[in-house]
């Protein structure tokens, strides 16, 4: 008997995955958590039948959440992930020579020892010195710092549950605030082809709030749509005005992200311009 794992969009689409192994099931307070050994991706994180991430493709999306920003920002010494409990963006923060400090605010603790347990590939940089961990929900956490961090980064789930107010113009303030003068943020925002009515209001709210805004695309085939969008808001620094020698170096350890990624992600199929044009 074949065992398949399916990931349901909307009453539309759905994603079919062949399974070899269910490992784990839990229902947290916050969410349903299982891990599954997938045989195209090998092992997988699922959230409320949501994938979080995979063995064989997280690496676009953490290089991509994480270096971008990283590299963006001239001296990055303290940062915040908000959300991203699984450490995958915590891994590729490490591999800053600059970073001093890295924060993880994760609301579900169950999120953060099961990845430990089951996923060390991603979460092997979780007990690293410079990382401290709070077990906390990343919209309240965010209030109480005031002019704290280089860099945030917003690796949350889809905006539902816990996750809605992190994609609302109160949280993107919120973030201003937490970022020091030159500080910028960058937040995962979906699938251009399937979230249009995601992106389009978030990607504006970010830019009533921060002087300089940008949208970037990766490819993640475990993602819905498989384009994926990230927006980035910054207070002083460009993504073009980039100092490409750091990426060339970060490069020497990454699987997606190098210098011409850097500037090509920026380029925008006109369908996508159109989406976050300003009406
Ligand atoms: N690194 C890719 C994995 C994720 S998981 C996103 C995490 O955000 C989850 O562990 C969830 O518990 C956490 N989260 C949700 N809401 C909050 C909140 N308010 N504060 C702190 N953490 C929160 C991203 C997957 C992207 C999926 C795209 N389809």
């Amino acid at each position: 008997m074949e065992l398949w794992f399916t990931e349901y969009q909307n009453n539309k689409l759905a994603y079919g995955y062949k399974i070899s192994k269910h490992l784990h099931s839990e229902q947290t307070k916050f969410q349903r958590l299982d891990v599954v050994d997938t045989e195209q991706f090998g092992r997988m994180l699922i959230l409320d039948g949501i994938v979080m991430t995979t063995i064989e493709d997280e690496f676009v999306y953490h290089e991509m959440i994480s270096h971008v920003p990283l590299i963006t920002h001239p001296n990055p010494k303290k940062v915040a992930v908000i959300g991203g409990g699984d450490g995958g963006a915590i891994r590729e923060i490490i591999k800053h020579p600059s970073i001093e400090e890295a924060h993880l605010i994760e609301i579900d603790g169950r999120v953060i020892e099961n990845s430990k347990k089951y996923l060390p590939e991603i979460a092997c940089a979780l007990d690293d010195p410079k990382v401290t961990i709070f077990v906390e929900d990343g919209i309240e956490f965010i209030k109480k710092n005031k002019n704290t961090y280089d860099v945030i980064m917003v690796d949350s789930t889809d905006p539902i549950g816990p996750a809605v107010g992190l994609f609302k113009k109160e949280f993107y303030q919120s973030v201003y605030d937490a970022l020091k003068e030159d500080g910028l943020f960058v937040a995962q925002t979906e699938s251009p082809f399937l979230n249009k009515d995601i992106i389009k209001p978030t990607y504006q709210a970010i830019s009533e709030v921060f002087p300089i805004t940008r949208l970037y695309l990766a490819t993640i085939p475990t993602y819905p749509g498989f384009l994926w969008s990230f927006s980035m808001g910054s207070k002083k620094y460009k993504p073009e005005d980039a100092d490409l020698s750091r990426a060339e170096a970060i490069a020497s350890d990454t699987k997606y992200y190098n210098p011409e990624i850097h500037r090509s992600a920026f380029a925008l199929p006109n369908f996508v311009r159109d989406l976050i044009a300003q009406k």
